[in-house]
């Protein structure tokens, strides 16, 4: 006998305890084996859902939209970027759509300082080095493994919302200068309270800065924002680093940059065409790469979950949701 309950298609596994609770409140159908939806699976699941929990790694495009049927009325997508959703879309076709946003700031943020600390010191590589075997180790040198001090250096941040705000912080307490860039200016007493100064032009700011973090979301507008003729204006001393989105750098043009020596190195947790990876990335010594690792705690996970259950079930008892993306945000 069909449920009268509301049927919650989730693609991908989450945390125990929030599929324990989606259980208890919807017809929850979940993905136990975690094996990613094929596009026919998510065409089947558009059509048959009452709401769909998505993540990233589903692409809920025009073409999958087109076949939802008429008792699809939420994605409560499992996630704060959307880049993943059509939105013009999904609003065209009456369908709600929130995110899980400021659940995982703070662990996004602690993995960008961390990439922050790992490229211009090393650690990734010093480390590889001796879980290799210690041949190559004779000891401690004074020429050896020498990186560069971040202490006093200026940090651009390229997209000054919560993450970017929350690097800042970070930044700031291990010496550096704050400097961003962003669409709208923040208020004056977040500008005075991170010591930050606020660049208007991107392209003034690049060519001034020693590292760049990059924290906006992943739109039509910033899609390659860091293109070649950009990253040709950073300086050759120059890091850059982003746990955001792939799309936002041109990952060819930063990889080849990389290996010409016009910049000094990388820490990337996101890539364009993720889980591809450019191999030149991959394989060079200046570059530390994460697997997308960026809010990948279990108490932030479970804290996204907790997130897509209130929205679904605010949405469900007649409520507006919380976390409402409008394709204007983006
Ligand atoms: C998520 C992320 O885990 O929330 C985001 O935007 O980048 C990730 O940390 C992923 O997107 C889940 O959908």
């Amino acid at each position: 006998m069909a449920s009268d309950r509301p049927l919650v298609i989730v693609t991908r596994k989450l945390p125990d305890v929030v599929e324990t609770r989606l259980r208890e409140l919807f017809d929850a159908r979940l993905n136990l084996d975690d094996r990613p939806f094929s596009r026919d699976e998510l065409i089947e699941a558009v059509k048959t859902a009452n709401v769909l929990v998505p993540t990233v790694t589903d692409r809920i495009d025009r073409a999958v939209l087109s076949q939802a049927g008429p008792d699809l009325k939420l994605i409560a997508q499992f996630g704060t970027g959307v880049d993943n959703i059509d939105l013009d879309t999904a609003r065209n076709r009456s369908i709600l759509v929130t995110n899980t946003p400021g659940v995982l700031t703070e662990d996004t943020a602690d993995m960008t300082m961390a990439l922050i600390l790992a490229v211009p010191r090393r650690l990734t590589e010093g480390a590889a080095m001796l879980k290799a075997g210690t041949d190559e180790w004779h000891g401690w040198s004074p020429t050896w493994m020498l990186g560069h001090r971040i202490y006093g250096k200026r940090l651009g941040i390229v997209g000054m919302g919560r993450i970017g705000q929350a690097v800042a912080r970070r930044a700031k307490a291990f010496g550096l200068q704050i400097h961003y860039h962003n669409r709208r200016r923040v208020q004056p007493d977040i500008e005075k309270a991170l010591e930050a100064t606020y660049w208007d032009s991107l392209d003034q700011m690049l060519a001034r800065m020693d590292i760049i973090s990059v924290n906006c979301p992943h739109t039509p507008a910033t899609y390659h924002l860091l293109s070649a003729r950009r990253l040709a204006l950073l300086k050759p001393t120059a890091y850059v680093v982003n746990t955001a989105r792939g799309e936002v750098i041109d990952e060819n043009a930063l990889a080849r940059m990389i290996e010409n020596n016009e910049l000094a190195g990388a820490g990337l947790d996101v890539f364009e065409h993720e889980p591809a990876v450019n191999p030149k990335l991959l394989k060079s010594e200046k570059v530390v790469v994460l697997p997308h690792m960026g809010s990948a705690t279990l108490e932030g996970r479970v804290d996204m979950g907790e997130k897509v259950i209130i929205n679904i079930k605010t949405f469900l008892d007649g409520h507006a949701p919380p976390d409402r993306v409008h394709p204007a945000m983006f």
